[in-house]
């Protein structure tokens, strides 16, 4: 698997179909609104989408607690529907990844209803039961990532069952091979209708330690991390996967594996692993927490440099990278890493679009990061509808650890909800996503900023997307040409280059809302602009780049 392939030249878009587009006025964005944009997407560029859950559920956790592998979420529309999608995504030649959630199912699933009945149903092991300490005490005290206790107590048996998400998303027992022949069909019966892969929900968690102790934790509740992160035997599980699933089929994965260090993503996806294709590593967006994952303070640009530099050079040649700053879980990039200010607004998101399609390995975009979509500005707790952001205000404010002063402004820069309000299509009532009422608020700002205009625009954050993407295709150097960070110390500019064979790349890109002197290097002293977020020229060798400046110079020996 060494060498060149189609998902390492890719770029990816991120559908979160709830917010996407409603077809049918319900609120709701559904696949039929998907089919509608999907020119707007081969307009874009792009070559594959990854389509967040779209499965039957009760959305305790929109979509990513499933109650039916083999079904679409009514809300969503039908299987017709789906295959009509796969149909005219491939008429374009974009492939569709689907999001594989298997370390839990929907405590709705047929298997969990089965599974709570007794203790010696066929399938009681298809999940993950315990006594309790005594009736009132769970069985560890491990807590949930979505807050409350990772056991539920079960009145039916008298027992608990683990859940590291919330109590409506039970674990299930991949050390039960039957649990993993289960999943396995469901996979290839997926990948027999023609998807083109998988991005793997919390592979990384899938498989615990036989013994449960307590966890660390100075709070009510200790870590799981040691005994559920990285486990005893996710690598056998996914090389199995592998030899009965993946390597059947032209596919790509992706393994949403929090916590990864560089080591363990060459186990995961190693060139020659035989488990997956590419990781997501988190360091760069979970390095910020001041309580838990909650902070309103920027990440030190030294700090993020040395996270992602690390990334580019460890796994170079040996396993590949998958490059995001915003997803369904974060925060909007251009609020995040750059100034969401309007003067700086557009010319930081290129900046930041420069900075990542400009490293190697596989870029992801979230839908409406094309656009410079920003974060929402969340006025009450009565806004949110993530169940983590309410869980985390109750925990953390009205159960009275932290002042509402001190915890709201964290609340609102990190909120999942930020990243899922409407994609802001035209400047037409409710962004042009919906004909009712949005299940979230609309950004008030999508007059300003929205698909149509930025369409009109050829100087717009979306032409510049485009453009990266368009140069993607023509330099081989920004897929697989070696990087080498420069200027490591400086908090002002990100600057690296990309080498292959006879190409190099001097990328520059600052990030602050402040003038910075730049001496471009002598072997670049004199090469031409690849692509830059202004009109001027890079023709000197001193250079005063504005707030949020970015310029690429391509030089051939
Ligand atoms: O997220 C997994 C994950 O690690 C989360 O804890 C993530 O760090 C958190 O959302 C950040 O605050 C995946 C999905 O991407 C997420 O949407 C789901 O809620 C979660 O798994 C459970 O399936
Ligand atoms: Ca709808």
């Amino acid at each position: 698997m060494t060498g060149r392939t189609w998902w390492k030249e890719a770029v990816i878009y991120q559908i979160y179909p709830r917010s996407f587009m409603d077809s049918n006025g319900d609120g709701i964005g559904d696949l039929q609104g998907i089919i509608s944009r999907l020119d707007y997407l081969k307009y874009l560029g792009i070559d594959v989408i990854w389509l967040s859950p779209v499965y039957q559920s009760p959305n305790d956790d929109n979509g990513y607690d499933i109650s039916d592998y083999r079904a679409i979420m009514e809300e969503f529309g039908t299987m017709e529907n789906f295959d009509a999608l796969l149909k005219g995504a491939h008429e374009r030649d974009i492939r569709i990844v689907m999001d594989l959630v298997v370390n839990h199912t929907s405590d709705g699933h047929r298997w969990f209803v089965e599974s709570r009945k007794s203790k010696d149903n066929p399938y009681r092991d298809y999940y993950i039961w315990r006594e309790g300490k005594d009736a009132q005490t769970p069985p560890n005290n491990w807590g949930s990532c979505f807050g409350g206790s990772a056991w539920q107590y079960d009145g039916e048996t008298g027992m608990y069952y683990l859940h590291l998400f919330s109590r409506k998303q039970p674990d299930l027992n991949w050390d039960n091979p039957k649990v993993r022949e289960e999943i396995f069909d469901m996979m290839r019966w997926w990948c027999d209708k023609g998807i083109d892969g998988f991005r793997m929900d919390v592979i990384s968690m899938i498989s615990k330690t036989a013994e449960m102790p307590d966890g660390e934790g100075d709070g009510l509740y200790g870590d799981f991390g040691p005994y559920c992160v990285h486990g005893p035997n996710v690598h056998k599980y996914l090389r199995e996967m592998n030899e009965s699933v993946l390597s059947r089929y032209d596919i790509m994965t992706v393994g949403e594996t929090s916590g990864v260090t560089t080591e363990l993503a060459k186990q995961y996806a190693g060139e020659n692993a035989r488990e997956l294709n590419m990781v997501f590593q988190f360091e760069h967006v979970e390095s910020d927490g001041k309580y838990g994952k909650w902070t309103d303070e920027k990440i030190s640009l030294v700090t993020l440099k040395k996270i992602m530099s690390r990334w580019q050079t460890e796994l170079y040649g040996q396993a590949w990278n998958s490059l995001f700053w915003d997803n369904h879980d974060q925060p909007r990039a251009v609020s995040r890493f750059g100034d969401d200010r309007p003067a700086f607004r557009e010319i930081s998101a290129k900046m930041l679009a420069t900075c990542l399609h400009m490293m190697q390995g596989t870029p992801y975009i979230y839908q409406g990061e094309e656009l410079g979509m920003t974060n929402y500005p969340f006025g009450s707790p009565d806004e949110f509808r993530d169940i983590e952001s309410i869980n985390a205000y109750r925990e953390w404010c009205t159960e009275g650890k932290l002042s509402h002063e001190v915890f709201w402004p964290c609340l609102v820069f990190k909120s999942r909800d930020n990243a899922r309000t409407p994609m802001q299509w035209d400047d037409s009532e409710n962004a042009g996503f919906t004909a009712g009422k949005p299940w979230i608020a609309v950004n008030p700002n999508y007059k300003e900023i929205n698909a149509r205009a930025e369409t009109a625009d050829p100087d717009s954050v979306f032409h510049y997307y485009k453009k990266l993407i368009a140069l993607r295709k023509q330099n081989p150097v920004m897929v697989y040409g070696k990087y080498e960070l420069l200027l490591p110390e400086s908090d002002a500019l990100f600057v690296y280059t990309r080498t292959l064979e006879s190409t190099s790349l001097l990328v520059v890109c600052s990030f602050c809302d402040h003038e910075t002197d730049f001496t471009v290097p002598d072997a670049f002293f004199g090469a031409p602009c690849l692509i830059s977020n202004t009109n001027r020229s890079y023709e000197g060798k001193e250079i005063r780049l504005g707030a949020y400046e970015a310029f690429v110079l391509r030089k051939e020996v």
